[in-house]
């Protein structure tokens, strides 16, 4: 739960469990990670910064619709570890023949796990040969990250609250506002066990430790040697829900584009109004013709990743997808919640620069 405006940033924002009798039954340690992503400056001003493309601490650096003309190319600087490594195309930002893509806004002063950065970060202790259930919030405003369980044995068992059928990997995307619950498997023999949130394009990283009594607690770096992968849709690619939405025809159909001026700091979202009655099976295709990654977040309903680039997937049931740029996803959802709904990016300056529309109920 957080608040919905520039306030977020400010960390007014916690962890909200909802566990069911069949969760509490199991036998598994619960460990709760909240992510943020820690300013110095107030909201207002990160905000005002990118709004500013001379400014040199929040520097907006892409842009979109593929207009580039009358952009003043030398003033847009990235920051370290920004789109230049990243998608190849590092040419883009002298070379004028294609945009770049951009991964961070803002270089923030930290990264927190549970309020706190790697130089003291949180030490919950841990059974020998135990179950721990890692419930793990990205709540950041601006910033996505890979979790790294490092050497222990991990599943992911849900997204979004939403159960779906067990991953084992080590390294699980997580853009703003999605939830990942990764089930780990302490070892016999015991340890001390870092889990740390690798931030995208950059080597900042932030984390908790895992430690059995007595194990010795070795001091994990907050900047890393490499650095944090690209958040895409990979994992989206293989998930699947543990059940089905029963099968019915698609009741309406429509179709939004995110766009943006990097240069004028706005975003928006187009296409028809969202007007649904109740008990419609709704489809939405959302195209990102920005240069950015959105993190697309619908209040009110789970709804089921159906497409991705043009192919059918039977996917996730939840609440926030990624649409990487240039990318396309569809959701499919049911209207069963009256009312009127944000449907927003979760990148905080994104929404509050107009990347939001409504899902509205008709009677
Ligand atoms: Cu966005």
């Amino acid at each position: 739960m957080h608040a919905h405006t520039l306030q977020e940033q400010s960390l007014l924002a916690a962890p909200l469990i909802v566990r069911t009798a069949e969760d509490k039954k199991r036998d598994e340690q619960e460990v709760v990670v909240l992510l943020h992503d820690f300013s110095f400056k107030t909201p207002e001003e990160l905000l005002a910064g990118l709004r500013k493309p001379s400014d040199s601490t929040a520097t907006p650096h892409d842009m979109t619709g593929m207009d580039m003309t009358g952009m003043d190319m030398g003033g847009m600087s990235h920051d370290a570890g920004g789109s230049g490594m990243a998608m190849g195309n590092a040419s883009s930002m002298t070379g004028m023949d294609m945009p770049a893509m951009d991964i961070n806004d803002i270089d923030y002063d930290a990264y927190l796990a549970n309020d706190r950065t790697l130089d003291d970060p949180e030490v919950f202790q841990v059974e020998k040969g135990g179950r721990v259930r890692l419930r793990l919030i990205n709540g950041a405003a601006a910033t996505a990250f890979t979790i790294d369980t490092g050497k222990l044995d991990a599943k992911l068992v849900a997204v979004d609250g939403q159960d779906v059928q067990p991953i084992p990997r080590m390294m699980f995307p997580v853009s703003m506002g999605q939830r990942l619950d990764i089930l780990l498997q302490i070892p016999k023999e015991g340890g001390t066990f870092p889990v740390l949130a690798l931030r995208e394009g950059a080597r900042e990283r932030t984390g908790v430790v895992l430690s059995t009594v007595g194990a010795n607690i070795s001091k994990v770096a907050p900047v890393g040697e490499t650095a944090g992968p690209l958040v895409g849709l990979d994992l989206e690619m293989r998930l699947k829900p543990t059940s089905l939405p029963a099968e019915r025809h698609i009741d309406k159909s429509f179709t939004l584009s995110l766009t943006g001026d990097m240069a004028k700091y706005s975003w928006g979202i187009s296409g028809d109004p969202l007007t649904v009655f109740p008990g419609d099976r709704v489809e939405i295709a959302i195209r990102n013709g920005s240069m950015m990654s959105h993190p697309m977040h619908l209040h009110g309903h789970h709804f089921q990743v159906t497409q991705i680039e043009g192919r059918k997937v039977n996917g996730a049931l939840r609440d926030t997808v990624l649409i990487p740029s240039l990318s396309q996803v569809s959701i499919v959802f049911d209207a069963h919640n009256p009312g009127r709904w944000p449907l927003h990016c979760h990148h905080l300056y994104h929404m509050v620069s107009g990347m939001m529309t409504y899902v509205g109920y008709e009677a």
